[in-house]
């Protein structure tokens, strides 16, 4: 050892903190701003010669277009109805995955209306909505472009129409433009990283990708409205309309339901959603299997038709993750959903699925419980719909 040998000591250690200020530095700084950020968004992007704007996105893109190690769990087979306020009082997560999802929001495709204020193409070729609603909630829906889109992607066909379906309505360019339009959007639940966008959510939640957007008051009124819509009549026509019967279930019988006995109730221990009368399946705590079923059919001239109804679970399983009793949602022999004690919930929530595939047939919708030999599971289900136009 040198009789300085402090000095080599002293060298050494300014360069490990030399090394751990700088690493520490970089990390801090975070990967998500570039040399040449978007004005917007501040995020990085990274050339792709068919996209929009030269440039696709980075951060958690996977998580955003549907090509991440979760997308197989996206329940593209339903949507849930929720609203900007709902969305809004979610809970943000305490860190956010780069290529997976956060469950159940980021794997559920949401359904909700709004007003469009603002929209822009940003410097990833995203299609940037800003959606506010009449209390003043504001939250980010999001268009990619599907060049930006992996050819893997179960959303991409859900892109291609909804940026079509922006296009045949606006001309997007890289300023915002504002708008003051009724839409109904269908997009996948996203968390964003906070970083100044305009009208961002206070949690960051985001429709991301948006799947489907339909403008206009109502959710398919204005395509078959109009002056001149009496003369298109004949073969072509659709005439928009609710096609079940009974629906809320107030006949107090099941007709033209199919049901299992005692599942059309009016009993106050599980409340209709309206009225009454609801068709309560299973609750009794035994091996059991109720049924209900109608049977619909779809004119072949209807391009939208969309089944919906509201559902209430309560249960006294307190397994959080086996399904001891389930609810399956049937379309003939194709099975749209199936729900179980996981998924108890207070109240009702609305379910939606889309049934314009099967123009043209006659389907029955059927929806079959099945409890386990313990712990009563009740599946309550009331104010159904067939909405066709
Ligand atoms: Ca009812
Ligand atoms: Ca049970």
């Amino acid at each position: 050892m040198p009789k300085k040998w402090w000095i080599y000591v002293a060298a050494a250690l300014a360069t490990t903190l030399t090394v751990l200020l700088s690493l520490t530095a970089s990390s801090s700084a975070g990967p998500r701003y570039h040399s040449t950020p978007d004005a917007e968004e501040h995020e990085e992007v990274v050339a792709k010669k068919a996209a929009t704007t030269g440039s696709c996105g980075v951060e958690r893109w996977s998580v955003k277009t549907g090509t991440d190690a979760d997308a197989g769990s996206i329940t593209l087979q339903s949507t849930s109805s929720t609203t900007i306020a709902s969305l809004g009082a979610l809970t943000a997560p305490s860190s956010l995955p780069a290529n997976n999802r956060v469950k159940p929001t980021e794997t559920t495709v949401f359904t909700l209306s709004a007003t469009l204020t603002q929209y822009k193409l940003e410097a990833d070729s995203d299609y940037h909505l800003v959606l506010n609603d009449t209390s003043g909630h504001t939250m980010i829906a999001e268009i990619p472009d599907p060049a930006c889109v992996g050819a893997g992607s179960p959303l991409l066909s859900g892109i291609q129409k909804a940026r079509g379906e922006f296009d045949s309505k606006y001309s997007v360019t890289g300023s915002f433009q504002t708008a003051n339009v009724p839409v109904t959007v269908t997009g996948v639940g996203f968390f964003d990283f906070k970083h100044g966008q305009t009208g961002v959510a206070p949690n960051g939640i985001e429709l991301h990708s948006v799947l489907d957007i339909r403008f206009g008051g109502g959710t398919t009124g204005g395509t078959t409205g109009g002056p001149t819509g009496g003369t298109t009549g004949g073969t072509g026509g659709c005439t928009p309309s609710q096609l079940l019967g009974n629906p809320g279930f107030e006949a107090g019988t099941a007709s033209p339901w199919t049901a299992g006995s005692g599942v059309v109730s009016n009993n106050s221990s599980e409340p209709a959603h309206t009225g009454s009368w609801d068709a309560w399946l299973d609750g009794y705590g035994t091996t059991h299997t109720d049924t209900l079923s109608q049977p619909v059919t779809i004119p072949t001239a209807c391009t939208t038709a969309s089944f919906t109804f509201y559902l209430h679970i309560d249960s006294a399983e307190t397994s959080t993750s086996t399904a001891y009793d389930k609810l399956t949602v049937q379309v003939g022999s194709t099975t749209l959903a199936t729900y179980s004690n996981i998924n108890k919930i207070t109240g009702y929530v609305q379910k939606s699925f889309n049934l314009a595939a099967y123009a043209g047939q006659t389907v029955t919708l059927k929806f079959t419980g099945t409890e386990d030999s313990t712990l009563q599971t009740s599946f309550v289900i009331d104010d159904t719909a067939v909405n066709v136009s």
